[in-house]
């Protein structure tokens, strides 16, 4: 099945392709299906905003479309930079943001993270699906690992002596938030083809 996803981000696009494809998906981003915009993250919830993106990306295409919003909620920033996790390395990189997160936290005596996925797909009968994945883990006390994109040199993921960059995309695809939040989706769609519902 021909699936758009709503993404600008190429990282999130070479992941979730490599979720899905083995599942029998053919995953199109919406640059490939001339969608050219951004749609405005205004929810409060990564639910909220997969929400948006993909209702957007949907009404534009009339296919069906999936979004993904995801982030790091980091307990010694009071659960931040949630939903804000793309803006907020604001005109900095990644890589800077990482060391700034990295001080923060080293000034308290809680370093646990958790990584959230919120995945929408929006159908053009007005149906939706969504689903959510969660990795738990803690900032790590150095930047490390050259692997995955954004938040991943910092994050160690519970039981696991070393970040997420250190990862091949296939053993973080295996845990992630990600990985977790798509093959429920995938379970939830073919659900959905038959049923033209979905399953908690
Ligand atoms: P789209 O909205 O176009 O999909 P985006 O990058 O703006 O792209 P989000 O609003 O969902 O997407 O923000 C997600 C940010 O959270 C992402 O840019 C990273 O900073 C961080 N993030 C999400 N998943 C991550 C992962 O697997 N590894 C590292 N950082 C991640």
């Amino acid at each position: 099945m021909r699936i758009i996803l709503a993404s600008n981000n190429p990282d999130k696009l070479r992941e979730i392709r490599e979720i899905l494809t083995p599942l029998g998906f053919e995953v199109v981003s919406q640059s490939e299906a001339g969608c050219h915009f951004e749609a405005e993250e205004t929810g409060a919830t990564f639910l909220e905003n997969a929400r948006i993106k993909a209702r957007a990306a949907m009404e534009a295409t009339g296919e069906p479309c999936v979004a993904d919003d995801s982030g790091i909620e980091i307990d010694a920033m009071g659960g931040g930079p949630g939903v804000y996790s793309s803006r907020y390395c604001g005109d900095s990189t990644y890589e800077e943001t990482c060391q700034k997160i990295i001080k923060i936290v080293n000034c308290s005596d809680d370093r646990s993270a958790r990584f959230v996925c919120a995945v929408v797909c929006a159908m053009p009968d007005g149906g939706e699906i969504s689903c959510e994945g969660v990795l738990e883990g803690s900032i790590g006390l150095q930047y490390e690992g050259e692997n995955g994109f954004g938040y991943d040199p910092i994050f160690i993921p519970k039981g696991m002596g070393r970040s997420m960059a250190c990862l091949t995309d296939e053993e973080k695809n295996a845990i992630s938030h990600r990985g977790q939040a798509f093959r429920k989706f995938a379970k939830k769609l073919s659900e959905y083809m038959e049923n033209g519902e979905t399953k908690e």
